[in-house]
């Protein structure tokens, strides 16, 4: 492949084990996605959103003097429709996600896949009281806990394709935002529907009008958001637990010498959860041990690690750009994934090693790699023939590189255990979190998500936002690759509040006993982040709908179309959002810019904007926070008068080994 610019893996990477890595690939000269990166120049046309395919006398790229396609169609209308179409493919794959983890608890219910059950009855009940399902019987007893879990399904999946009305869901946001939503007219009706609808507009000869391309896109987003994710999210809880913090370790150190080490990756915790369960079943450690390892070493990758470390405390191998890095360390038995994120370049470079790919999914299968067909109905016996065959791999590996750099973490901040660490299990309440922010210890909240992307150094700007953002005693929770960042940086432990957090923050940080950073889950978690923001706007005092609340959401090094859905239905509720790295995908149409940005703020309250640098994605998010704050009436942030108060553990916790201190803190916290 020819080269232009090539960075060094220190211009590629901020962090040291992906850069002792791509020194590897230099070394032994193998191609990552870093490479890849330099040399493909991206089409500038494309970049801005200004190129149209979308019938055959296209393409019609609309640059220079050419302002209208073949049909006539603007740059506005070729804009909004580009945006359009990445928004329902983003929304379409959580949404899927939701309804595969739906049928999960179906066939789970109905007895056909018995190595599945409802882990989380409390939960179960709770989603049951938001679809309608009734728990008790006509004689006001329990209904069988299968009963309900397969009407739960039911209810669920008939939020998918609704005939009539709108969905469930939509009375989880505040009042006033359900309101604006209505007004609007812009209130899912079903999730699939809204995807569909938006598509159908985009088509040669349909809508072609910007603003109103936009308004179905904030529509079909809102599906995702307060539908498809959080369904996704709520099921995932009610099959494999509610998370609780646990401890874990992140980045590529975790993977073994002397163990098998299986890499699990992609987005769904359904079969991940069953190869976890089979690789501490004793037979297969034996079977491990018999084949000279010294036992079987779980990681994870993207989301799917998230899900697991989140309730199991799977460690973190890496995010979405240390795929190919995981597989250059020479030590990864089976590499095995699902759907979303996956890189086809993984397959090419695990046939340089001994490692093996293996596809699970009916919707995914990636040439040159092993397809085991996941089957719920016998989770557990195909879970175990994975495993068995990365057992029978480690006798094949070679030389092995695998970085020391690994940071402790305590993940599992569901918005429940938030409500529970605040409160108290008698009076579970976000109170003292929203007192934080009135009386000015907490300045606002950042929620910083997203991925990876080879265009920008790698983990860079995740580190710098959230430095900037904890000095000003910000509160910053996260979930997908953003928070595996953050977990490889050391922000996810309680005594990184000490380090590296302002005053205030560090004081509620150490009252609490919780991280400066929140772990909160997978990409469909971002439902999470929505459940806290709703809870925020009705506990009072922060005004009365999730735009009143000083808060900023971002994604400083996004790639997938799945961020654009997160970051349009975020918006539609009532957030300021960032996406950093470049200046977007509609950069070429004023219009559309300005509709995304005082277009929405004046429908919706909240706003999307396109920033570049790391720097300026600080400034504009505290400005925005302070600006939120004054129209509250609160006082002005003043750092000074905090950090003469607080709990007074955490530097006498500093003093003993992590794990015990870990042990202090959450002992009677936990699960
Ligand atoms: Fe060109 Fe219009 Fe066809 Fe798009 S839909 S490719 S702008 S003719
Ligand atoms: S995995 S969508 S790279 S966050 Fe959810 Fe990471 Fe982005 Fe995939």
């Amino acid at each position: 492949m020819a080269k232009k610019k090539a960075r060094t893996p220190e211009e590629s990477s901020w962090d040291r084990a992906s850069v002792a890595l791509l020194e590897r690939a230099c070394a032994i000269e193998m191609e990552t996605a870093f490479e890849r990166a330099d040399s493909i120049t991206p089409c500038p046309i494309g970049a801005d959103g200004l190129c149209c395919k979308n019938c055959s006398m296209g393409p019609c790229r609309l640059v220079g003097k050419t302002d209208r396609g073949v049909c006539g169609a603007t740059i506005a209308t070729v804009a909004a429709r580009n945006f359009a179409r990445a928004v329902t493919v983003g929304a379409a794959s959580h949404s899927d996600h939701g309804r595969d983890m739906a049928y999960t608890l179906l066939e789970a219910a109905e007895g056909h896949a018995p190595d599945y059950g409802v882990r989380d009855p409390y939960k179960l009940m709770e989603v049951a009281d938001f679809l309608d399902v009734p728990t008790k019987d006509e004689e006001g007893e329990r209904r069988p806990i299968n009963d309900i879990a397969r009407d739960v399904a039911l209810a669920a999946l008939g939020e998918f394709g609704k005939v009539r009305g709108e969905f469930y869901y939509r009375k989880r946001a505040p009042a006033k935002r359900q309101e604006i939503w209505e007004s609007l007219g812009i209130t899912p009706r079903n999730i699939d529907r809204e995807i569909v609808d938006l598509l159908h507009r985009t088509h040669i000869g349909n809508d072609q009008d910007a603003e109103h391309i936009l308004d179905q896109t904030l529509r079909c987003a809102l599906g995702d958001g307060w539908g498809g994710s959080m369904l996704g999210t709520d099921i995932s809880d009610i099959l494999f637990g509610t998370p609780a913090p646990v401890r874990s370790q992140a980045n590529l150190g975790v993977l073994s010498e002397d163990k098998v080490n299986i890499i699990i990756h992609g987005h769904e915790p359904t079969l991940s959860e069953m190869i976890v369960a089979a690789a501490m079943d004793p037979e297969m450690i034996e079977y491990a041990k018999s084949k000279g390892a010294k036992g079987i070493q779980m990681s994870g990758i993207c989301c799917t690690a998230n899900e697991t470390v989140m309730r199991q405390g799977v460690p973190l191998a890496g995010n979405f750009l240390q795929q190919e890095l995981a597989i250059l360390t020479g030590a990864v038995e089976a590499m095995v994934v699902d759907v979303q994120c996956i890189m086809q370049g993984i397959v090419p470079l695990a046939d340089k090693f001994h490692t093996e790919v293996i596809t699970t999914s009916r919707k995914v299968k990636i040439t040159g790699a092993t397809h085991i067909e996941f089957d719920e109905s016998k989770a557990l016996e195909i879970a175990k023939q994975i495993v068995r065959r990365a057992i029978d791999l480690f006798p094949k590996r070679g030389e092995t590189h695998i970085p020391e750099d690994h940071n402790p973490l305590v993940p599992g901040f569901s918005h429940e255990y938030i409500d529970y660490a605040l409160g108290g299990l008698y009076r579970g309440s976000l109170r003292p979190l929203n007192d934080a922010i009135m009386a000015g210890r907490i300045r606002g909240v950042v929620a910083n998500i997203g991925c990876n992307n080879a265009r920008v150094r790698h983990d860079e700007l995740f580190h710098h936002v959230v430095t900037e953002f904890l000095k000003n005693d910000i509160l910053v929770v996260e979930t997908g690759c953003g928070a595996i960042a953050s977990a490889k940086q050391g922000f996810m432990t309680p005594e990184a509040a000490l380090e590296v957090a302002g005053p205030g923050l560090r004081e509620v940080c150490e009252t609490v006993g919780m991280p400066p950073v929140l772990h909160m889950g997978s990409c469909v978690d971002n439902s999470r982040i929505l459940t806290v923001l709703a809870q925020m706007a009705t506990e009072g005092g922060l005004g009365e709908d999730i735009c009143d609340i000083p808060a900023v959401g971002m994604a400083p090094e996004w790639m997938s179309e799945k961020a654009l859905s997160i970051a349009t239905y975020c918006v539609a509720s009532g957030a300021y959002v960032i996406l950093g790295g470049s200046d977007g995908p509609v950069s070429g149409s004023e219009e559309v810019l300005r509709l995304m940005t005082e277009g929405w703020e004046e429908k919706v309250g909240g706003r999307l904007e396109f920033v570049e640098e790391a720097e300026e994605i600080v400034r504009r998010s505290i400005e925005h926070i302070d600006k939120k704050r004054a129209a509250l009436g609160l006082p002005e942030y003043d750092a000074s008068k905090w950090g003469r108060s607080g709990d007074r553990r955490m530097p006498d916790l500093l003093e003993i080994p992590f794990e015990e201190r870990i042990e202090a803190v959450y002992g009677l916290a936990g699960k």
